[in-house]
C-alpha cells in the first residue's frame, strides 16, 4: 500500500509542542512558498493578501486590522495561497489513466495533489470515467436534468463558505427563480448552531465585537477553539489582550500549542524573545461539559449578587434590555454541583477562578468555534455564554461581547446574501420585488436533511457551488451510498476531492478560478467581496493570471447553469450581471440591509462594516425586543462503561478535507494521519499503550457499529474520558442521525467510541 491509499508506514509520533509560530514558522512558510510558486508569483501573492486592492486569504475568517502590516498572512494562509495557486494541473490524460474504479480509495491528500482543475468533465450514466466536454453542453446538460425534475424541490444546491458575496447572491437568486429552498450549505456543518441560538436570544447571529475590542477586554474566555492552527492571526489580538493587562481563559480538553504561548512572527519580539504566554489558565473541560460549565459560573455570579446585593449584576441593563432573569436565577438555583463537576471534569476550584475572573473584569469577551458548535447541546451552551455576558451588561460596550469566530473565509457572508435553506420572509420579499418573481417560501433542506432525501430518493440532482459535500459530512458510509443515488451530481470545483470520485448516475466536474486570480469579463477585471467574522466587507482583487484559459469564474458559471436552465423566465439580465459585478452589486443594496451603498463602499479603504445591533446600540431584534436571558436543561453525555467521548478535529497542515502535509507539527505527529489521541490514564485502564493498533469503533444506539480500523495509539495530555481523530477520515465514526438539538448539526465533537485492540 501507499500513503495515496491512507496507510502511512512511515508515520512519526514525537513531543507535543508548547508554543505557536515563531520564526520556524515563518522560515518554512517562505521556503515552501517559493519552492512551489517559484519567487515572482510567491512574492506577488504574499505581498497582496489581505492588502487594500489585494485578496482576501481563503484560510480562514478572521478579520483584518485597521492597520495593516506589509505582510497581513501566517503560516496557514500562506499553505491555502499556495495550494491553489499551484501551476500543476490535473491533464487531460488524467480521466483516460484514471477510471473512476481506481480512485475509490484514494486519499483526500493524494487526490489534491493532483493539482487545478482546467477543462469541465462529464462521467456519462453507466460509465466508469469522466472525458472532457465544453461549457455549452455541460450548462445544457444541468438544464435537461434539472428541467426533467417533477418539482425543483428534487435538486439540493449546496454551497461552500469560500463563496463570495456576489456569486452567493447569483447563485440563490437562480436557486430561487428555479423554485426550491433547499439550500444546504457548509455552515449547517459548522456555526449553525450559533446563529440558531444568538438570533433567537439577541436578534442577529453575529459576532457583536469589532476587531479592536480585543485590546480593551480585561478578560477573552477562548472556549471550543484552536486559534494557533486554525485562526492564526487571532493570537496577535490576544496578544493585544495580554499587553493592554487583560487576561485569558482557554477551556479545551486539548492544551493546544497556540493557547499556551505564540510568538508573534512580525515582532522582532517575537522572533528573537520568548513570545507571549497567552492562556493564563487553562480549562481542560470534559468534551461537551461547556454548558454546565457555564451555568456553573453564572450560578456562581448569581450567589456573588445575593452575598452583596446592588454589587454584581448589571441592574441598568438588565432592566432596560433584558427579559428572562427570574426564571434562569430559578432555574440556576437547583444547579447540581455534583453533575456539574461530572460534566466538566473540572475541579470545583477551576470554576470558582473562571467565576472569580468573570467577576473581577469590567469587560469580557468570549469567543468560541467547532467545540461547542459540533455538540448534542451546541445551541444551548452558545445560549449560556450569552447568559453569562448578560448578566454584567458584557454585551454591546467596548471590549466586551460574543464572538463566534467563523470557518470559510466568506461562510457569513453567503448567509448575509441568502445562502440559507430557511431565509426571513422579509429577505424573500425584498428578493421577489427586485426581480418580479415569487420566491418559494416552503423552507428547504439542509445538509443532513439533504443527505436522508437522496437516501430516500427525494432529491434526484445534486449541484454544490465549492467544498467537498461527502468529505465533510458525517457517517461518510451513509453519504457516499446516497450520494450514488443521484442522477446527477455537478461539482463547481478548483482542485480535486472525494466528491468527485462519489458520484450519480451522471456527473460533471467545472473548473472554477480562485480567489487569486484576476477575473476578466466583458467590461474588464472584477473584484469580489467577503464578510468576515466582524462583520466588516471588503473587496477581493485576483492577483495572478488563471491556472487555465479554459477555467471559469464562479459567477460565469453559476449564470451559464441559469440561462441555461431557466431561458428567459423571469426576464433576469445573466449576463448582465456577468459582464460587470457592479450590477450585482447593485441589486444586492436594493435586497440586503446594509449594503444600500454597496458599490461605494466596498471601494473605500478597508471596505465597510455592516450594521449590528446589540453592537452599535444595544438593539435586540427578538421576539420582545430585548436579550432573552434562557433556560437551558443541563443534560451531561452518558458514556457507558469503558467507552471514550472522541472528538474529530483538525490537524496544522489540512483546510477541512484538503490535507496539505501528512504532518501535524504542534501536536508531534510527523507522515501520517492513523491516529488517534487518548490520555495515558485511560490506555492504562484498557491495558493499552503508546503504539498500539486499535480499531476505533464508534456506538449509536439500534445500529451497527461504525468503525475507524487500525489507528496508531498516541498518548496525549487531553481531558480523562476523551480522545481525539483527524477528519474527514474520523467522519466515517459520525452517526447521521447524531445532530445538534436545534440546529441539526452533526456532533463531530462527542461520538461515543470504544478501542479494539488489533494485531
Ligand atoms: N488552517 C486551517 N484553518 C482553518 C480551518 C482548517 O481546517 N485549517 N478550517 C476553518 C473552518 S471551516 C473552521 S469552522 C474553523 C475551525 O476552527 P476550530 O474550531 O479551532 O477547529 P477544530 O480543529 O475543529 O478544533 C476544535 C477545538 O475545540 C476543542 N474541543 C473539542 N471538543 C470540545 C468541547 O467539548 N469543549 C471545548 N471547550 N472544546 C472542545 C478541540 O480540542 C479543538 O481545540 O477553522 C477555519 N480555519
Ligand atoms: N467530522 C467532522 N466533520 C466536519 C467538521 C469537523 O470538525 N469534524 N467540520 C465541518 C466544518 S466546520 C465545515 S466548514 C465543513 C467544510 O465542508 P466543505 O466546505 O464542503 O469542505 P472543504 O474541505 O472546505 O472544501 C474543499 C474543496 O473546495 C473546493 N474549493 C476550494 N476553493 C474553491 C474555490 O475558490 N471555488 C470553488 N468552487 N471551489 C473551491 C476544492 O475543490 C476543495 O477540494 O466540514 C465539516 N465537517
Ligand atoms: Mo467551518
Amino acid at each position: 500500500m501507499t500513503p495515496e491509499h491512507g496507510d502511512y508506514p512511515e508515520l512519526h509520533v514525537g513531543h507535543p509542542k508548547r508554543q505557536a509560530v515563531g520564526p520556524d514558522a515563518v522560515v518554512r512558510t517562505l521556503e515552501a512558498t517559493v519552492a512551489k510558486l517559484g519567487p515572482a508569483r510567491a512574492a506577488r501573492l504574499l505581498l497582496d493578501v489581505n492588502q487594500d486592492g489585494g485578496f482576501d486569504c481563503m484560510s480562514c475568517a478572521w478579520p483584518d486590522p485597521g492597520h495593516r502590516n506589509a505582510l497581513e498572512f501566517c503560516e496557514n494562509g500562506a499553505k491555502a495561497i499556495t495550494w491553489e495557486a499551484t501551476q500543476l494541473t490535473v491533464p487531460r490524460e488524467f480521466w483516460a489513466q484514471h477510471p473512476l474504479s481506481s480512485l475509490q480509495d484514494a486519499t483526500e491528500y493524494w487526490l489534491g495533489q493532483q493539482g487545478r482543475l482546467v477543462e469541465p468533465v462529464y462521467k456519462a450514466a453507466g460509465a466508469d470515467r469522466y472525458e472532457p466536454i465544453s461549457w455549452e453542453r455541460a450548462f445544457e446538460l444541468i438544464g435537461e436534468r434539472l428541467n426533467a425534475l417533477d418539482s425543483p424541490d428534487e435538486a439540493a444546491f449546496y454551497t461552500s463558505g469560500r463563496t463570495a458575496n456576489e456569486t452567493a447572491f447569483l447563485y440563490q437568486l437562480f436557486v430561487r427563480a428555479f423554485g426550491t429552498n433547499n439550500l444546504p450549505d457548509c455552515s449547517n456543518l459548522c456555526h449553525e448552531s450559533t446563529g440558531t441560538a444568538l438570533n433567537e436570544v439577541i436578534g442577529v447571529g453575529k459576532s457583536t465585537i469589532a476587531y479592536d475590542d480585543f485590546g480593551k477586554a480585561d478578560l477573552v474566555i477562548v472556549m471550543g477553539q484552536n486559534p494557533g492552527t486554525n485562526h492564526p492571526r487571532m493570537l496577535t489580538a490576544l496578544e493585544e489582550t495580554k499587553r493592554s493587562g487583560g487576561s485569558v481563559v482557554a477551556v479545551n480538553p486539548l492544551p493546544e500549542a497556540g493557547l499556551i504561548r505564540y510568538k508573534n512572527p512580525q515582532k522582532a519580539r517575537g522572533i528573537l524573545g520568548r513570545g507571549t504566554s497567552i492562556a493564563d489558565r487553562l480549562l481542560q473541560i470534559r468534551s461537551g461539559g461547556d454548558l454546565a460549565l457555564l451555568q456553573a459560573v453564572s450560578r456562581r455570579v448569581l450567589d456573588a449578587e445575593a452575598a452583596a446585593p446592588g454589587t454584581v449584576l448589571d441592574r441598568a441593563f438588565l432592566d432596560e434590555h433584558t427579559v428572562g432573569l427570574e426564571a434562569f436565577a430559578a432555574h440556576l438555583a437547583d444547579l447540581d454541583e455534583v453533575e456539574v463537576l461530572r460534566a466538566t471534569g473540572l475541579t470545583a476550584e477551576e470554576i470558582d477562578d473562571l467565576a472569580a475572573r468573570y467577576l473581577a473584569a469590567d469587560r469580557v469577551i468570549v469567543t468560541w468555534a467547532m467545540g461547542l458548535t459540533q455538540q448534542r447541546q451546541a445551541v444551548g451552551t452558545i445560549k449560556e455564554i450569552v447568559n453569562l455576558l448578560l448578566l454584567r451588561g458584557n454585551i454591546g460596550r467596548p471590549g466586551a461581547g460574543a464572538s463566534p469566530i467563523r470557518g470559510h473565509s466568506n461562510v457569513q457572508g453567503d448567509r448575509t446574501m441568502g445562502i440559507c435553506e430557511r431565509m426571513p420572509g422579509e429577505f424573500l420579499d425584498a428578493l421577489g420585488r427586485e426581480f418580479a418573481f415569487e420566491p418559494p417560501r416552503a423552507h428547504g433542506l439542509d445538509a443532513v436533511d439533504t443527505l436522508h432525501a437522496l437516501r430516500d430518493g427525494r432529491v434526484k440532482v445534486f449541484v454544490a457551488l465549492g467544498g467537498n459535500f461527502v468529505g465533510a459530512i458525517s457517517d461518510t458510509v451513509a453519504a457516499e451510498a446516497a450520494m450514488r443515488g443521484a442522477r446527477l451530481t455537478v461539482q463547481v470545483s478548483t482542485k480535486l476531492n472525494r466528491s468527485h470520485v462519489i458520484t450519480g448516475e451522471e456527473a460533471l466536474i467545472l473548473p472554477a478560478l480562485g480567489r487569486t486570480e484576476i477575473d476578466v469579463q466583458g467590461s474588464g477585471a472584477q473584484f469580489v467581496s467577503v464578510e468576515d467574522s466582524v462583520c466588516a466587507v471588503h473587496a477581493s482583487h485576483g492577483s495572478i493570471p488563471p491556472v487555465g484559459d479554459d477555467v471559469r469564474s464562479e459567477v460565469a458559471i453559476v449564470a451559464g447553469i441559469a440561462e441555461a436552465t431557466l431561458g428567459d423566465r423571469h426576464g433576469i439580465d445573466w449576463a448582465g450581471m456577468v459582464r460587470d459585478y457592479d450590477v450585482i452589486r447593485d441589486h444586492i443594496s436594493r435586497v440586503v440591509p446594509g449594503f444600500e451603498h454597496f458599490n461605494d463602499d466596498v471601494r473605500r479603504r478597508n471596505g465597510f462594516v455592516l450594521p449590528n445591533g446589540p453592537r452599535d446600540s444595544r438593539t435586540w431584534r427578538t421576539a420582545s425586543g430585548k436579550a432573552h436571558l434562557t433556560v437551558n436543561r443541563l443534560e451531561p453525555i452518558e458514556v457507558p462503561p469503558g467507552r471514550l467521548i472522541l472528538q474529530t478535529l483538525r490537524s496544522h497542515d489540512q483546510f477541512n478535507t484538503t490535507v496539505y502535509s501528512l504532518n501535524d507539527r504542534y501536536r508531534g505527529i510527523r507522515k501520517g494521519r492513523d491516529v488517534v489521541f487518548v490520555h495515558p490514564e485511560d490506555l492504562a485502564e484498557r491495558g493499552l499503550a503508546d503504539g498500539d493498533r486499535v480499531d476505533v469503533v464508534s456506538e449509536w444506539p439500534g445500529e451497527p457499529d461504525r468503525v475507524l480500523p487500525a489507528q496508531r495509539v498516541v498518548a496525549y495530555p487531553t481531558a480523562r474520558g476523551c480522545a481525539a481523530a483527524y477528519f474527514p477520515e474520523a467522519n466515517v465514526l459520525v452517526p447521521l442521525g447524531s445532530t445538534a438539538i436545534g440546529s441539526n448539526t452533526p456532533v463531530s465533537k462527542a461520538v461515543i467510541v470504544r478501542l479494539e485492540r488489533v494485531g
